[in-house]
Protein backbone atom coordinates (compact mmCIF):
# COMPACT_ATOMS: atom_id res chain seq x y z
CA UNK A 1 0.00 0.00 0.00
CA UNK A 2 1.45 3.57 -0.91
CA UNK A 3 1.31 6.38 1.69
CA UNK A 4 -1.77 8.13 -0.59
CA UNK A 5 -3.58 4.85 -0.01
CA UNK A 6 -2.85 4.86 4.32
CA UNK A 7 -3.35 7.08 7.51
CA UNK A 8 -1.74 9.72 7.54
CA UNK A 9 -1.08 11.26 11.17
CA UNK A 10 -1.05 15.36 10.89
CA UNK A 11 0.19 17.17 13.24
CA UNK A 12 -0.68 21.41 13.96
CA UNK A 13 -3.48 20.89 11.13
CA UNK A 14 -6.18 23.17 12.76
CA UNK A 15 -3.10 25.73 12.32
CA UNK A 16 -2.61 27.87 9.16
CA UNK A 17 -0.95 25.89 7.22
CA UNK A 18 -1.70 22.16 8.69
CA UNK A 19 -5.69 23.27 8.04
CA UNK A 20 -4.74 24.01 4.10
CA UNK A 21 -2.80 21.40 4.01
CA UNK A 22 -5.58 18.65 5.11
CA UNK A 23 -8.15 20.74 2.63
CA UNK A 24 -5.85 19.80 -0.36
CA UNK A 25 -5.45 16.23 0.57
CA UNK A 26 -9.25 16.56 0.54
CA UNK A 27 -9.39 17.62 -2.61
CA UNK A 28 -6.59 15.64 -4.45
CA UNK A 29 -7.94 12.48 -5.98
CA UNK A 30 -4.38 10.71 -5.72
CA UNK A 31 -5.36 10.53 -2.12
CA UNK A 32 -7.33 8.16 -0.59
CA UNK A 33 -5.86 7.60 2.45
CA UNK A 34 -7.50 8.48 6.21
CA UNK A 35 -5.97 11.92 7.78
CA UNK A 36 -5.77 11.90 11.58
CA UNK A 37 -4.92 15.34 12.91
CA UNK A 38 -3.36 15.91 16.42
CA UNK A 39 -3.77 19.30 17.42
CA UNK A 40 -3.80 21.35 20.48
CA UNK A 41 -5.83 23.96 19.83
CA UNK A 42 -3.27 27.12 21.06
CA UNK A 43 -4.35 30.39 20.53
CA UNK A 44 -3.28 29.86 16.63
CA UNK A 45 -5.50 26.65 16.37
CA UNK A 46 -9.17 27.22 14.99
CA UNK A 47 -11.40 24.77 14.17
CA UNK A 48 -13.56 26.69 12.22
CA UNK A 49 -10.81 26.03 9.79
CA UNK A 50 -11.59 22.64 9.53
CA UNK A 51 -15.61 22.70 9.42
CA UNK A 52 -16.27 21.97 5.72
CA UNK A 53 -14.58 18.43 6.70
CA UNK A 54 -15.36 17.67 10.34
CA UNK A 55 -17.51 15.28 9.22
CA UNK A 56 -15.68 13.32 6.63
CA UNK A 57 -15.88 9.36 7.27
CA UNK A 58 -12.01 9.54 6.64
CA UNK A 59 -10.76 12.20 8.73
CA UNK A 60 -10.22 12.39 12.64
CA UNK A 61 -9.23 15.05 14.71
CA UNK A 62 -7.68 14.82 18.51
CA UNK A 63 -7.47 17.56 20.84
CA UNK A 64 -3.69 16.58 22.10
CA UNK A 65 -0.11 18.02 22.74
CA UNK A 66 2.74 16.24 20.94
CA UNK A 67 4.77 17.17 24.04
CA UNK A 68 2.73 14.19 26.02
CA UNK A 69 4.08 10.73 24.29
CA UNK A 70 1.81 10.51 21.30
CA UNK A 71 3.04 7.11 21.06
CA UNK A 72 -0.61 5.81 21.92
CA UNK A 73 -1.74 6.80 18.33
CA UNK A 74 0.11 4.41 16.73
CA UNK A 75 -1.66 1.51 18.43
CA UNK A 76 -5.48 3.30 17.82
CA UNK A 77 -4.47 4.35 14.16
CA UNK A 78 -2.28 2.30 11.76
CA UNK A 79 -0.60 5.75 11.15
CA UNK A 80 2.40 5.34 7.94
CA UNK A 81 3.09 8.61 7.56
CA UNK A 82 3.68 12.32 9.87
CA UNK A 83 3.12 15.45 8.49
CA UNK A 84 5.08 17.32 11.25
CA UNK A 85 3.21 20.89 11.14
CA UNK A 86 2.81 21.94 14.91
CA UNK A 87 4.83 24.45 16.18
CA UNK A 88 4.66 27.84 17.93
CA UNK A 89 5.20 30.11 15.03
CA UNK A 90 5.50 33.47 15.20
CA UNK A 91 8.39 34.95 15.70
CA UNK A 92 7.57 38.20 17.46
CA UNK A 93 6.01 36.04 20.24
CA UNK A 94 8.95 33.90 20.99
CA UNK A 95 11.22 37.25 21.37
CA UNK A 96 8.41 38.02 24.23
CA UNK A 97 8.29 34.54 25.60
CA UNK A 98 10.26 31.41 24.29
CA UNK A 99 9.34 28.97 26.62
CA UNK A 100 6.91 27.23 24.15
CA UNK A 101 8.89 27.31 21.30
CA UNK A 102 11.71 25.34 23.42
CA UNK A 103 9.09 23.08 24.62
CA UNK A 104 7.00 22.43 21.61
CA UNK A 105 9.02 22.71 18.74
CA UNK A 106 12.46 20.92 20.08
CA UNK A 107 10.84 18.85 22.96
CA UNK A 108 7.40 18.09 21.23
CA UNK A 109 9.61 17.33 17.55
CA UNK A 110 11.92 14.69 20.18
CA UNK A 111 8.89 13.28 21.48
CA UNK A 112 7.23 12.42 17.99
CA UNK A 113 10.40 11.14 16.91
CA UNK A 114 10.35 8.94 19.42
CA UNK A 115 6.84 7.69 19.43
CA UNK A 116 7.72 6.62 15.34
CA UNK A 117 10.91 5.63 16.14
CA UNK A 118 10.13 2.80 18.74
CA UNK A 119 6.23 2.28 17.26
CA UNK A 120 7.61 1.67 13.31
CA UNK A 121 10.51 0.10 14.49
CA UNK A 122 12.97 -0.62 11.54
CA UNK A 123 9.84 -0.26 8.99
CA UNK A 124 11.00 1.15 5.67
CA UNK A 125 7.54 1.50 4.47
CA UNK A 126 6.77 4.69 6.49
CA UNK A 127 7.91 8.74 6.05
CA UNK A 128 8.15 11.56 8.76
CA UNK A 129 8.41 14.73 7.14
CA UNK A 130 8.88 17.49 9.14
CA UNK A 131 8.10 21.21 8.14
CA UNK A 132 10.55 23.52 8.47
CA UNK A 133 11.28 27.49 7.53
CA UNK A 134 14.03 29.30 5.86
CA UNK A 135 14.29 30.98 8.92
CA UNK A 136 16.83 28.36 10.66
CA UNK A 137 19.68 29.64 7.55
CA UNK A 138 19.77 33.32 9.51
CA UNK A 139 19.71 36.61 7.23
CA UNK A 140 20.64 36.80 3.49
CA UNK A 141 22.36 40.11 2.29
CA UNK A 142 21.48 41.64 -1.13
CA UNK A 143 22.93 39.24 -3.21
CA UNK A 144 22.08 35.23 -3.15
CA UNK A 145 19.94 32.54 -1.86
CA UNK A 146 18.98 29.78 0.28
CA UNK A 147 19.94 26.48 -0.87
CA UNK A 148 19.83 22.81 0.51
CA UNK A 149 23.50 23.35 1.34
CA UNK A 150 22.89 26.78 3.28
CA UNK A 151 24.95 26.73 6.95
CA UNK A 152 22.54 27.23 9.71
CA UNK A 153 22.70 30.98 11.44
CA UNK A 154 18.97 31.09 13.41
CA UNK A 155 19.11 34.80 14.70
CA UNK A 156 15.54 34.61 17.12
CA UNK A 157 14.12 31.68 19.88
CA UNK A 158 11.53 30.66 17.33
CA UNK A 159 14.34 30.03 14.26
CA UNK A 160 16.67 28.25 16.94
CA UNK A 161 13.88 26.41 18.21
CA UNK A 162 13.30 25.57 14.16
CA UNK A 163 17.11 25.04 13.45
CA UNK A 164 17.16 22.45 16.88
CA UNK A 165 14.13 20.26 15.64
CA UNK A 166 15.59 20.46 12.05
CA UNK A 167 18.46 18.90 13.76
CA UNK A 168 17.01 16.31 15.35
CA UNK A 169 14.84 14.68 12.69
CA UNK A 170 18.27 14.37 10.72
CA UNK A 171 19.75 13.29 13.68
CA UNK A 172 17.25 10.54 13.95
CA UNK A 173 17.72 9.55 10.04
CA UNK A 174 21.93 8.75 10.78
CA UNK A 175 21.50 7.75 14.24
CA UNK A 176 18.19 4.89 13.62
CA UNK A 177 17.51 5.00 9.82
CA UNK A 178 14.14 6.54 10.63
CA UNK A 179 12.65 7.44 6.58
CA UNK A 180 12.43 11.08 7.31
CA UNK A 181 12.51 14.27 4.59
CA UNK A 182 12.68 17.75 5.49
CA UNK A 183 11.30 20.97 4.06
CA UNK A 184 12.49 24.53 4.40
CA UNK A 185 9.73 26.79 3.73
CA UNK A 186 9.94 30.42 3.03
CA UNK A 187 6.97 33.12 4.03
CA UNK A 188 3.12 31.13 3.43
CA UNK A 189 0.47 33.47 3.08
CA UNK A 190 -3.39 32.79 1.99
CA UNK A 191 -6.56 31.82 3.45
CA UNK A 192 -7.10 30.98 7.48
CA UNK A 193 -3.78 32.84 8.27
CA UNK A 194 -3.60 33.85 12.05
CA UNK A 195 -3.52 37.93 11.93
CA UNK A 196 -0.29 38.27 13.65
CA UNK A 197 1.77 37.85 10.76
CA UNK A 198 2.16 40.62 8.22
CA UNK A 199 0.32 40.38 5.35
CA UNK A 200 -3.93 39.22 7.87
CA UNK A 201 -2.74 41.78 10.34
CA UNK A 202 -2.34 44.51 7.28
CA UNK A 203 -5.53 43.45 6.24
CA UNK A 204 -7.33 43.65 9.67
CA UNK A 205 -5.97 46.69 10.36
CA UNK A 206 -6.20 48.63 7.10
CA UNK A 207 -10.19 47.56 7.32
CA UNK A 208 -10.28 48.83 10.94
CA UNK A 209 -8.69 52.14 9.96
CA UNK A 210 -5.60 51.23 12.36
CA UNK A 211 -2.62 51.82 12.30
CA UNK A 212 -0.39 49.78 9.75
CA UNK A 213 3.26 48.85 11.83
CA UNK A 214 5.85 48.46 9.49
CA UNK A 215 8.77 47.44 11.34
CA UNK A 216 12.16 49.54 10.95
CA UNK A 217 12.73 51.13 7.73
CA UNK A 218 10.61 48.46 6.17
CA UNK A 219 12.97 47.23 3.28
CA UNK A 220 13.50 43.66 4.66
CA UNK A 221 13.05 41.26 2.30
CA UNK A 222 10.75 38.39 2.21
CA UNK A 223 9.91 35.56 -0.16
CA UNK A 224 6.41 34.87 -0.67
CA UNK A 225 5.07 31.80 -1.09
CA UNK A 226 0.83 30.60 -1.57
CA UNK A 227 0.02 28.37 0.92
CA UNK A 228 -1.72 25.99 -1.35
CA UNK A 229 1.47 25.69 -3.44
CA UNK A 230 3.61 24.67 -0.12
CA UNK A 231 0.60 21.73 0.49
CA UNK A 232 1.49 20.71 -3.15
CA UNK A 233 5.22 20.65 -2.48
CA UNK A 234 4.99 18.98 0.65
CA UNK A 235 2.73 16.07 -0.92
CA UNK A 236 5.64 15.82 -3.94
CA UNK A 237 7.98 15.28 -1.42
CA UNK A 238 5.75 12.85 0.93
CA UNK A 239 4.98 10.83 -1.99
CA UNK A 240 8.57 11.33 -4.27
CA UNK A 241 10.62 12.62 -2.12
CA UNK A 242 13.88 10.10 -0.86
CA UNK A 243 14.61 9.35 2.68
CA UNK A 244 17.13 11.61 4.54
CA UNK A 245 16.55 14.36 2.18
CA UNK A 246 16.11 18.14 2.87
CA UNK A 247 14.21 20.37 0.05
CA UNK A 248 13.94 24.16 0.18
CA UNK A 249 10.73 25.55 -0.93
CA UNK A 250 10.32 29.40 -2.18
CA UNK A 251 7.43 31.00 -3.94
CA UNK A 252 10.07 33.13 -6.19
CA UNK A 253 8.47 36.52 -4.96
CA UNK A 254 10.78 38.46 -2.83
CA UNK A 255 9.37 41.93 -2.28
CA UNK A 256 10.54 44.24 0.61
CA UNK A 257 7.81 44.87 3.54
CA UNK A 258 7.14 48.38 2.28
CA UNK A 259 6.43 47.73 -1.07
CA UNK A 260 4.24 44.47 0.27
CA UNK A 261 2.14 47.18 2.42
CA UNK A 262 1.56 49.45 -0.33
CA UNK A 263 0.63 46.35 -3.07
CA UNK A 264 -1.98 45.17 0.21
CA UNK A 265 -3.23 48.78 0.30
CA UNK A 266 -3.71 48.91 -3.49
CA UNK A 267 -5.96 45.43 -4.16
CA UNK A 268 -7.74 46.77 -0.92
CA UNK A 269 -8.91 49.85 -2.82
CA UNK A 270 -9.76 48.02 -5.69
CA UNK A 271 -11.35 45.12 -3.99
CA UNK A 272 -13.78 47.81 -1.82
CA UNK A 273 -13.84 50.31 -4.62
CA UNK A 274 -12.27 53.22 -1.55
CA UNK A 275 -9.50 55.39 -2.32
CA UNK A 276 -6.18 53.75 -1.90
CA UNK A 277 -5.21 57.16 0.58
CA UNK A 278 -7.49 56.42 2.89
CA UNK A 279 -5.42 52.81 3.27
CA UNK A 280 -2.19 53.90 2.80
CA UNK A 281 -2.36 57.27 5.13
CA UNK A 282 -1.97 54.12 7.72
CA UNK A 283 1.13 53.07 7.30
CA UNK A 284 3.45 53.96 10.30
CA UNK A 285 7.30 53.01 10.83
CA UNK A 286 7.53 51.52 14.39
CA UNK A 287 10.75 50.62 16.38
CA UNK A 288 12.66 47.48 14.80
CA UNK A 289 11.92 43.95 15.80
CA UNK A 290 15.13 42.87 17.26
CA UNK A 291 17.22 40.67 15.60
CA UNK A 292 15.45 41.38 12.40
CA UNK A 293 16.51 39.05 9.66
CA UNK A 294 17.25 41.55 6.18
CA UNK A 295 16.24 39.28 3.53
CA UNK A 296 15.07 35.56 2.86
CA UNK A 297 15.01 34.21 -0.66
CA UNK A 298 15.05 30.52 -2.04
CA UNK A 299 16.46 28.88 -4.84
CA UNK A 300 14.04 25.87 -5.05
CA UNK A 301 16.16 24.43 -8.17
CA UNK A 302 16.17 20.90 -6.31
CA UNK A 303 12.36 20.27 -5.90
CA UNK A 304 11.97 21.92 -9.40
CA UNK A 305 14.29 19.21 -10.84
CA UNK A 306 13.99 16.32 -8.64
CA UNK A 307 10.16 16.33 -7.96
CA UNK A 308 8.35 18.58 -10.88
CA UNK A 309 7.22 21.18 -8.37
CA UNK A 310 6.92 25.03 -8.77
CA UNK A 311 4.96 27.71 -7.34
CA UNK A 312 1.36 28.60 -9.77
CA UNK A 313 0.37 32.09 -8.76
CA UNK A 314 2.15 35.25 -8.84
CA UNK A 315 2.18 37.50 -5.58
CA UNK A 316 -0.62 39.96 -6.94
CA UNK A 317 -2.97 37.18 -8.00
CA UNK A 318 -2.74 35.27 -4.52
CA UNK A 319 -2.90 38.18 -2.39
CA UNK A 320 -6.12 39.54 -4.28
CA UNK A 321 -7.05 35.76 -3.62
CA UNK A 322 -6.25 36.36 -0.06
CA UNK A 323 -8.02 39.96 0.30
CA UNK A 324 -10.95 38.51 -1.05
CA UNK A 325 -11.11 35.57 1.38
CA UNK A 326 -10.62 37.68 4.25
CA UNK A 327 -13.61 40.18 3.29
CA UNK A 328 -16.15 37.32 2.85
CA UNK A 329 -14.89 34.89 5.53
CA UNK A 330 -15.64 37.82 8.42
CA UNK A 331 -17.52 34.85 10.70
CA UNK A 332 -13.94 33.15 10.70
CA UNK A 333 -11.67 36.59 11.21
CA UNK A 334 -13.93 37.84 14.18
CA UNK A 335 -13.97 34.01 15.78
CA UNK A 336 -10.34 34.77 15.64
CA UNK A 337 -10.12 38.38 16.78
CA UNK A 338 -10.87 37.76 20.11
CA UNK A 339 -9.55 37.25 23.71
CA UNK A 340 -5.40 36.70 23.63
CA UNK A 341 -4.98 37.58 20.40
CA UNK A 342 -6.46 41.13 21.31
CA UNK A 343 -4.43 41.46 24.66
CA UNK A 344 -1.47 40.47 22.39
CA UNK A 345 -2.08 42.66 19.50
CA UNK A 346 -2.73 45.70 22.18
CA UNK A 347 0.76 44.46 24.14
CA UNK A 348 2.70 44.06 20.98
CA UNK A 349 1.52 47.27 19.00
CA UNK A 350 2.03 49.59 22.51
CA UNK A 351 5.52 47.87 22.92
CA UNK A 352 6.77 48.93 19.21
CA UNK A 353 5.28 52.39 19.50
CA UNK A 354 7.86 53.49 22.15
CA UNK A 355 10.37 54.47 19.97
P1 LIG B 1 0.18 28.18 13.13
O1 LIG B 1 0.72 28.90 14.32
O2 LIG B 1 -0.90 28.79 12.31
O3 LIG B 1 -0.35 26.73 13.59
C1 LIG B 1 0.32 25.92 14.49
C2 LIG B 1 -0.64 24.83 14.96
O4 LIG B 1 0.07 23.97 15.87
C3 LIG B 1 -1.85 25.37 15.71
O5 LIG B 1 -3.03 24.76 15.23
C4 LIG B 1 -1.58 24.98 17.17
O6 LIG B 1 -2.77 24.77 17.92
C5 LIG B 1 -0.76 23.72 17.00
N1 LIG B 1 0.10 23.44 18.15
C6 LIG B 1 0.93 24.29 18.80
N2 LIG B 1 1.54 23.68 19.83
C7 LIG B 1 1.10 22.39 19.81
C8 LIG B 1 1.39 21.26 20.63
N3 LIG B 1 2.24 21.32 21.67
N4 LIG B 1 0.77 20.08 20.35
C9 LIG B 1 -0.10 20.00 19.30
N5 LIG B 1 -0.42 21.06 18.52
C10 LIG B 1 0.18 22.24 18.77
O7 LIG B 1 1.47 27.84 12.26
P2 LIG B 1 1.62 27.75 10.67
O8 LIG B 1 1.92 29.09 10.16
O9 LIG B 1 0.51 26.97 10.12
O10 LIG B 1 2.99 26.91 10.60
C11 LIG B 1 2.95 25.49 10.54
C12 LIG B 1 4.36 24.97 10.45
O11 LIG B 1 5.00 25.50 9.29
C13 LIG B 1 5.25 25.35 11.63
O12 LIG B 1 6.06 24.24 11.93
C14 LIG B 1 6.09 26.52 11.10
O13 LIG B 1 7.33 26.57 11.75
C15 LIG B 1 6.23 26.12 9.65
N6 LIG B 1 6.43 27.22 8.69
C16 LIG B 1 5.57 28.27 8.69
C17 LIG B 1 5.71 29.28 7.73
C18 LIG B 1 4.77 30.45 7.68
O14 LIG B 1 5.01 31.38 6.91
N7 LIG B 1 3.68 30.46 8.43
C19 LIG B 1 6.76 29.20 6.80
C20 LIG B 1 7.64 28.11 6.86
C21 LIG B 1 7.45 27.12 7.80
O1 LIG C 1 3.36 44.05 12.19
C1 LIG C 1 4.32 43.64 11.52
N1 LIG C 1 5.13 44.53 10.86
C2 LIG C 1 6.21 44.16 10.12
O2 LIG C 1 6.90 45.00 9.53
C3 LIG C 1 4.64 42.23 11.42
C4 LIG C 1 3.81 41.21 12.13
C5 LIG C 1 5.73 41.86 10.67
N2 LIG C 1 6.50 42.79 10.05
C6 LIG C 1 7.65 42.35 9.24
C7 LIG C 1 8.60 41.39 9.92
C8 LIG C 1 9.07 40.52 8.77
O3 LIG C 1 10.16 41.13 8.11
O4 LIG C 1 7.10 41.62 8.14
C9 LIG C 1 7.89 40.47 7.82
C10 LIG C 1 7.03 39.23 7.97
O5 LIG C 1 6.75 39.09 9.35
P1 LIG C 1 5.92 37.84 9.91
O6 LIG C 1 4.62 37.75 9.22
O7 LIG C 1 5.94 37.92 11.40
O8 LIG C 1 6.80 36.62 9.36
P2 LIG C 1 8.32 36.21 9.60
O9 LIG C 1 8.88 36.77 10.83
O10 LIG C 1 9.06 36.50 8.31
O11 LIG C 1 8.14 34.61 9.78
C11 LIG C 1 7.19 33.89 8.98
O12 LIG C 1 7.82 33.20 7.93
C12 LIG C 1 8.65 32.13 8.27
C13 LIG C 1 6.40 32.90 9.83
O13 LIG C 1 5.80 33.60 10.91
C14 LIG C 1 7.29 31.78 10.34
O14 LIG C 1 6.51 30.82 11.02
C15 LIG C 1 7.95 31.13 9.17
O15 LIG C 1 8.86 30.18 9.60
Amino acid sequence: MSISESTILVTGGAGFIGSSFIHSLFKNPAFTGRIVNIDLLTYAGNLASLASIADNEYYTFIRGDIRDAPAKLFAEFDIRAIVHFAAESHVDRSIVNPDDFITTNIVGTYKLLEAARTQWKDRKDVRFHHISTDEVFGSLGKEGYFTEESPYSPRSPYSASKASSDHLVRAYFHTYGLPITISNCSNNYGPRQFPEKLIPLMIENALEGKPLPVYGDGLNIRDWLHVDDHSAAVWKILTLGNPGETYAVGGNNEVSNIDLVRLVCRLLAEETGRPEENFSRLISFVKDRPGHDRRYAIDASKITRELGWQPSRTLTNGLRETIRWQLANRDWVDSVKSGEYLCWLNENYLRRGEN
